[in-house]
């Protein structure tokens, strides 16, 4: 279980919503997760106060760091959550889970032992796709409903970056596939971007962002590739989500990303 102290630094480049007030009381350790039926304590779990509409600030299970501890790691799936989170101005606080090693608390509350996890109303859900989803109904203001006929644009390119990423064959199609499906995406973007669904921010574009900041790490990393300078509309598309305040305060460090990607490519 982790019992590690969170520092202000640590946090202050991750998270948007911050409070102001002073350290002591901005962070705490939470004793116990209270749940309907459970009264003892589970854990000792470091958590981080945010500032707040609401007056209990949501609980999020996070992936911990792999190479900095106390500091959020490297999970697209988690930061689609959080981008969501801000995006909306629902203070949330982390609890940062250690997957190499699950702490027993956090096994009770996922048994499939997987973040993100969030608790609404005294349950907790897993899968950013559920999660997302709920939140939009909890909290249907602002609106990040990306429109039916929008909502399968780019969804292709995750798949294809794993594709390319494992392959061992530079002749097997996979790179020419994911620059392919790039490249519709780019032409999407020039005839109807800025973002997905036009000029406003939506669901598919915090689930999208995360993913492209995966893939060009991990690519620059393991392949030495990067997007072609050609497709303008998405660069341009990545830089704006990159320098959405919230993304940037969300993301992994580039060495996290790497270091979650290690397995998967190394086998
Ligand atoms: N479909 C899930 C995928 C979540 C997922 O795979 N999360 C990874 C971290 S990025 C995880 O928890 N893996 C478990 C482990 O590493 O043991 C979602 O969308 O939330």
């Amino acid at each position: 279980m982790s019992t590690a102290k969170i520092t202000p630094l640590a946090f202050s480049t991750t998270i948007k919503h911050l409070s102001l007030c002073p350290l002591p009381t901005r962070i705490h350790y939470a004793t116990r997760i209270t749940r309907p039926g459970i009264s003892q304590p589970l854990a000792r779990y470091p958590t981080v106060k945010m500032s707040s509409k609401l007056s209990d600030p949501l609980e999020v299970c996070a992936k911990q760091s792999l190479t900095t501890p106390n500091k959020l790691g490297d999970c697209p799936f988690t930061q689609r959550v959080l981008l969501t989170l801000e995006e909306k101005n629902l203070p949330y606080d982390l609890k940062l889970v250690d997957l190499k090693n699950k702490p027993e608390w956090f096994l009770e509350l996922s048994p499939e032992g997987k973040v993100p996890l969030i608790k609404l109303d005294e349950k907790w859900i897993p899968d950013s796709d559920v999660i997302t989803q709920a939140l939009e109904e909890k909290f249907p203001e602002p609106s990040l409903v990306t429109p039916p006929d929008k909502a399968s644009v780019g969804s292709k390119i995750f798949s294809t970056f794993i594709g390319f990423l494992k392959s061992k064959d530079p002749s097997d199609g996979t790179e020419q596939a994911l620059l392919s499906e790039l490249t519709v995406f780019n032409k999407y973007l020039e005839e109807n971007g800025p973002f997905i669904n036009g000029r406003e921010v939506s669901a598919a574009d915090l689930s999208l962002g995360p993913k492209l900041y995966h893939l060009e790490i991990a690519l620059g990393h393991y392949k030495k590739w990067s997007i072609p300078d050609s497709l303008t509309y998405l660069k341009s598309y990545t830089e704006t989500i990159f320098s959405k305040d919230s993304f940037i305060k969300t993301r992994a460090l580039p060495e996290d990303v790497i270091e979650g990607w290690r397995s998967k490519v190394e086998g």
